[in-house]
């Protein structure tokens, strides 16, 4: 994405690097070449015009001028620009409530289905729990496909068919969601193929009920301007608290990403780039300005190779272990990196130090794997950080919560214990971390 646009920047400042002096005139060449890249990239003229302007002004001040380095200043100046139209501040998707609603809005085609499942992976890697609800009443295609990617990634979907008003759907997912301890309630509803009265009605329909906490407008940046005037057009209509922009893997110009911000005064909060479940980042203005101006994304990157097991993390964990701070949580979270990266035995046989073959109780599969982590993620975060707190009625919530037996849920802390003690033994000793997997 924005290959494009990266290009023509890095061509317009190797210009400037060019000139022994950098004068008034160089900038305002610069400047024309940047307006027209941005322009062809197809962002929104008054976007647009109001970069140029703001980037003119700051670099043909004298500080910049006479200082010995002006093109990189210059970069630096439009960095900073290209964050503010991208929105400024990071901005935050924190759930806080229990349970917290999510409403998944936008036309059809443009991802909602897709970017509900790929919100459910994300906020499950954060230990949430999430219920996914087919609001879509009049594509039984839509259901069947949110049900599809539902086991795909092992979330419960809560369909009740196409036969019951919309409301009634978010008012049963609800009671659904209380029911089974899910946290998070994402309602994917349905779209139209343009705005219209009936979709809007709809839509303030679930946000009445649902009262979400965060409700996201998907757009498809595959159709650059159109999106943005989407964006201006629900903004009328619904209070919406962010942007998901799609396809940004494809063909795109980045206009949309480019605009949408400053147009609907609204902040971009995740991208998708692929079909995949995985396919979805968390967006940061100041990250995507460094990717457009070709200085790297490397914050980015370092947060995908954490999502990995490597040597910083192991680290990181065992410095944890020293300490005695490690908790469910934390062991939750190894759990599912592990997961993610293929059987278990294999990957342990990767961690330094670890002789998975000798450390391996046989039987320690997936499926034991999978009853951990659901035990695990029924808990609240106070108790995966304070297992002490759990006396016998909240055994049986997360027994039923993760579909096990209170004996399941007695074990899995009586293990997590155990591990602790023999851990802290064992570093005490020899000063590293041990080499065992805990359960069998
Ligand atoms: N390449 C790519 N395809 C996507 C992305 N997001 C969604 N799609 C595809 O776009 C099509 C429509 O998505 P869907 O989620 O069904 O849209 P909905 O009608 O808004 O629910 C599907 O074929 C998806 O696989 C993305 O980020 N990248
Ligand atoms: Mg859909």
């Amino acid at each position: 994405m924005f290959q494009d646009l990266s290009e023509k920047f890095a061509r317009v400042f190797k210009e400037l690097r060019g000139h022994g002096k950098v004068r008034e005139a160089h900038i305002h060449g610069a400047m024309k070449e940047v307006r027209r890249a941005l322009l062809e990239a197809d962002v929104n003229y008054k976007v647009v015009k109001g970069f140029i302007s703001n980037v003119s002004e700051r670099a043909l001040g004298q500080k910049v001028l006479d200082s010995i380095t002006p093109d990189q200043q210059i970069i630096k100046i439009v960095h900073e620009e290209l964050v503010k139209i991208l929105g400024s501040e990071p901005s935050v998707f924190r759930l806080s409530g229990s349970p917290s609603g999510v409403m998944v809005c936008g036309l059809q085609g443009a991802g909602k289905t897709s970017f509900t499942a790929k919100l459910a992976v994300h906020l499950k890697k954060k230990g949430r729990s999430p219920l996914l609800v087919a609001a879509d009443i009049y594509r039984p295609a839509a259901v069947e496909q949110l049900e599809v990617l539902g086991r795909e990634i092992d979330t419960p979907v809560f369909a009740p068919g196409t036969g019951l008003p919309v409301a009634e759907i978010v008012r049963r997912a609800a009671a659904e969601a209380k029911k089974s301890f899910r946290d998070t309630i994402i309602v994917d509803t349905a779209g139209r193929l343009h705005i219209d009265g009936e979709m809007m009605a709809e839509l303030s329909i679930v946000k009445d009920i649902l009262r979400p906490e965060e409700s996201l407008l998907v757009l498809d940046s595959m159709t650059g301007q159109e999106a943005v005037n989407v964006a201006r057009e629900f903004k009328k209509e619904i209070d919406f608290t962010g942007v998901v922009l799609t396809k940004l893997d494809g063909d795109t110009r980045g206009g949309a990403a480019l605009s949408v911000s400053s147009v609907a005064q609204v902040p971009i909060k995740f991208v998708c780039v692929g079909e995949k479940t995985g396919d979805l980042e968390a967006f940061y203005p100041d990250r995507m300005a460094g990717r457009i101006l070709g200085m790297g994304d490397v914050l980015s990157l370092v947060e995908k190779a954490q999502e990995t097991l490597d040597e910083k993390m192991v680290k990181e964990l065992e410095g944890k272990l020293l300490k005695e701070s490690f908790t469910l949580e934390d062991f939750l979270d190894q759990l599912q990196r592990l997961k993610k990266m293929g059987p278990v035995d294999q990957i342990l046989g990767m961690l330094p130090g670890l002789k998975a073959k000798n450390a391996l109780p046989s039987g320690v599969g997936e499926k034991e794997m999978k009853k951990i982590e659901a035990i695990i993620q029924s808990m609240t975060p106070l108790e995966r950080r304070s297992p002490q707190l759990i006396g016998g009625s909240r055994k049986r919530r997360i027994a039923n919560g993760s579909g096990s037996s209170v004996q399941d849920v007695n074990r899995l802390l009586n293990q997590f214990q155990q591990m602790k003690k023999m851990m802290k033994r064992f570093s005490k000793v020899a000063g590293k971390m041990p080499v065992s997997f805990p359960f069998s």
